[in-house]
């Protein structure tokens, strides 16, 4: 009898394409990152600060990945920069072929940088390669800084890691020095920034290292 490991299967069709979407991006010179985190942590919130910060938002065009709403499309077309929602219908994770049908139906001609606004999880999302030049995990000190130990796929996965909600740390038990220990043995060489994407503490920084990392 014949048996198909399916899993396997669905990795490697999306593999496929996500390396064929990353050619093509990078033949028209852009560049594509995710951000990804659990729901809330302020994936949305952040982009809305960034689109505010940076010099010419144009530059950017978004892929906002979300189950049922377009909520966040909402928010982010309201600053006018260029989105395109992908609803999964209850799906937790989005797969290459999606991204690559999106940005189909994306305006991409002024922009640099696409970024993907992921659906809020900590789990599947991590399992899925999108294409990305970079990965970006947005966590908040409100979920605890237990959390890279608990999911670390997500955290052993990512380029960068934004500690959000930084404003609030003082009303939280976050221990900033157990989160640095874990990411240390889980991640060493990721780079992190501590962030509040409300107040704006955190992001100018961040927006220049996303505009000009290679
Ligand atoms: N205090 C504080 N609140 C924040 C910050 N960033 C986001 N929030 C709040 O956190 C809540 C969730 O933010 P969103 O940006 O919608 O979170 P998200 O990660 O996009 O959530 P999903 O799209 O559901 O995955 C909102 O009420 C934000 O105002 C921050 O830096 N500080
Ligand atoms: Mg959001």
């Amino acid at each position: 009898m014949k048996t198909i490991e399916i899993n396997e299967s669905v990795y490697k069709k999306n593999e496929a394409l996500a390396g064929i979407l990353k050619d093509n991006l990078h033949e028209k010179n852009k560049k594509l990152i995710n951000f990804l985190g659990s729901p809330g942590s302020g994936k949305t919130t952040l982009l809305e600060s960034i689109i505010k910060t940076i010099d010419n938002p144009k530059k950017i065009a978004v892929i906002e990945g979300d189950l049922y709403t377009d909520k966040d499309a909402k928010r982010i077309e309201k600053l006018g920069v260029k989105t395109v929602q992908l609803n999964t219908k209850g799906a937790c994770h989005l797969e290459a072929g999606a991204i690559s049908e999106a940005i189909n139906n994306l305006d991409i001609s002024e922009a640099e940088t696409i970024i993907i606004d992921n659906i809020g999880n900590l789990v599947c999302t991590a399992e899925f390669d999108l294409g990305e030049d970079m990965r970006v995990a947005v966590m908040s000190v409100t979920e605890g800084n237990d959390k890279p130990l608990k999911y670390p796929l997500m955290f052993q996965t990512t380029n960068v890691i934004v500690l959000n909600k930084i404003d609030i740390l003082p009303y939280t038990d976050f221990d900033l020095d157990e989160f640095y220990k874990d990411i240390k043995d889980l991640n060493p060489n990721v780079k992190i920034f501590e962030v509040s994407a409300t107040k704006g503490y955190g992001v100018a920084e961040f927006c220049d290292y996303l505009t000009n990392f290679k």
